[in-house]
């Protein structure tokens, strides 16, 4: 299932911020910054002043002789802290997969998150028209099946944007854009990828890969393949583990199902316990298969809800293979387990679900017993079955 990535972006956030405290300031050519007396740099400037060639970063001593009649204020980080602290709150009232990028910038995956919401776009109005009602300041968003497309989409559509980029046409919105639009294409990256006559994103992603990482080794690697629309990168809060895995190679290639299941299951067993170990839930699940020929695959399904029963990541592991053996029959060699997109428990909701809790309360007893006796003290009725089958 193609992914739903999110690349949400305050409108210039210290200047927004200053208007909603003084309201006069609003539609009007407004910098924050440092004093242009003394060495200071333009931190945000509204969309008023950028006409003038105004932006971040630039001396204010140069915004001021650039455009003098400007309104120059002194930054206020407290306030800054305070209305960020505020907008990734009701981030994660949407989806609980939020990746922070500094103040005012967040990726947000919302795969299968858009109920009740029609569609992905009415999500993305949805968290617009909250940021707005709650913070009075305005948000672009851009929406793609992976993170760079949702960036360069979001910067696209500034300000009080929204620009959705459908799966399958990430290679054509792309292409004529300029190389600087690419994130990690800074000044140094775009002379020399200038000098090699290339202009356009789209130009990048045609040339040969070899000549890439030739002239800018992996890093060249990663910026082609950005290029092309392709980025796997998960939306993940910094410093959490990403995923989760366990795999198995058997002697012998095998192509019986219940031994496949049963070993499925036991690898579950495992990947979930661990889960509860670290107090953690998956969203995603993966199941991988390598074939007699190394050929390998992997299938991956998002769940409605984060879970850590080891039935309930059974269960869906058991239909990803039953769905990817129906299309093959050829001898396995190995069989794997990831789940990913973890969430921690103060972000869960409260489970609904009576049965889904039994068996959550049933897995915590398990690995109580296991914890103290060893991992063969106990059998629960899904492990005989494995077995008997
Ligand atoms: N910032 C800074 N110095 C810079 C760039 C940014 O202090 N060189 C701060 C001020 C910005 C905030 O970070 O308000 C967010 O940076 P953005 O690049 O997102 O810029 P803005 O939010 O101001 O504008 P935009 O509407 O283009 O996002
Ligand atoms: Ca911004």
């Amino acid at each position: 299932m193609a992914r739903c990535i999110f690349h949400i972006d305050l409108d210039a956030f210290f200047v927004s911020v200053e208007q909603v405290l003084n309201p006069k300031l609003k539609g009007k050519p407004v910098i924050v910054g440092g004093d242009p007396e003394r060495r200071g740099v333009v931190a945000s400037a509204s969309y008023e002043a950028r006409p003038f060639g105004i932006h971040a970063g630039m001396p204010s001593s140069k915004a001021r002789r650039l455009y003098p009649q400007a309104i120059f204020i002194q930054a206020h980080f407290p306030l800054y802290r305070e209305a960020s602290a505020k907008f990734m709150k009701i981030l994660g009232y949407f989806s609980p997969h939020i990746e922070p990028l500094g103040l005012d910038e967040a990726y947000l995956d919302v795969t299968g998150c858009e109920e009740p919401y029609s569609s992905p776009r009415q999500l993305a109005l949805a968290i617009k028209e909250r940021i707005n009602k709650e913070l009075k300041i305005t948000a672009s968003v851009g929406i793609a099946t992976c993170k760079v497309v949702a960036k360069i989409a979001s910067d696209l559509c500034k300000p009080d944007g929204l620009l959705e980029i459908a799966p399958g046409e990430e290679q054509a919105f792309l292409n004529p854009l300029p190389i600087a639009k690419l994130p990690g294409v800074g000044e140094k990256t775009e002379q020399s990828l200038k000098e090699m006559g290339i202009t356009t994103i789209g130009e990048l992603a045609s040339l040969p890969l070899d000549m890439i990482t030739r002239r800018f080794g992996a890093t060249g690697a990663v910026l082609h393949s950005y290029a092309r629309g392709i980025d796997n990168r998960e939306v993940e809060a910094p410093g959490e583990a990403k995923s989760i895995s366990q795999e198995l190679t058997f002697a012998h290639d095998t192509l019986d199902r219940d031994f496949l299941e049963a070993t499925l299951h036991s690898l579950c067993q495992e990947v979930c316990q661990e889960l509860r170990s670290q107090n953690k839930r998956a969203k995603c699940v993966a199941i991988k298969l390598r074939y007699a020929n190394f050929k390998t695959i992997t299938r991956q399904v998002t769940l409605q809800e984060a879970s850590d029963v080891t039935q309930v990541i059974f269960a869906t592991a058991q239909q990803l293979l039953g769905k990817t053996l129906v299309k093959k029959e050829k001898p396995v060699r190995l069989i794997g387990i990831r789940v990913s997109s973890l969430v921690g428990m103060e972000k869960q909701l409260p489970m609904f679900d009576h049965m889904v809790a039994k068996l959550g309360h049933l897995d915590q007893a398990v690995d109580k017993i296991r914890k103290k006796y060893g991992p063969t003290a106990i059998k629960t009725g899904d492990d005989i079955f494995s077995e008997g089958s």
